[in-house]
């Protein structure tokens, strides 16, 4: 009799705990996939790539996508950069700490880029 009474009174409470729980998770996960940067242009997930800026480098330096690919630079990094291309088909003039630039590239070829602020710190896009 004492187990039977224990258990109807605990297993509801183990469903709602098991419910909230399962609530929380889904909460944080819209939070966190929905924080969008400061200021910056909001970023497409799946249909573009990402470059970060860091340490005074371009992270992945070596990038190759696909036509029609929109490309995203990041400033991850404490100073402003640029990213412009040796042949000024893009240039972002300056990008701050936490902001980003995007171009979408539309003809296929080998893009080679640089920060203009910072002469060592190059990249390359290759679109197939
Ligand atoms: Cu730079």
């Amino acid at each position: 009799m004492s187990t039977k009474r224990t258990w109807q009174t605990i297993a509801p409470r183990l469903a709602m705990a098991g419910a909230g729980l399962f609530l929380v998770i889904l909460i944080s996960a819209c939070g966190y996939g929905g924080t969008s940067s400061d200021g910056g242009p909001a970023t497409v997930s799946g249909a573009g790539a990402q470059v970060t800026m860091k340490d005074i480098a371009f992270h992945p330096a070596d990038l190759t996508v696909n036509r029609g690919t929109t490309v995203t630079w990041t400033n991850d990094d404490g100073v402003d950069h640029t990213v412009t291309a040796n042949d000024k088909t893009f240039d972002s003039s300056n990008v701050s700490p936490g902001q980003s630039f995007s171009f979408t590239f539309d003809q296929s070829g080998a893009f080679d880029y640089h920060c203009s602020i910072h002469p060592g710190m190059t990249g390359r896009v290759t679109v197939k």
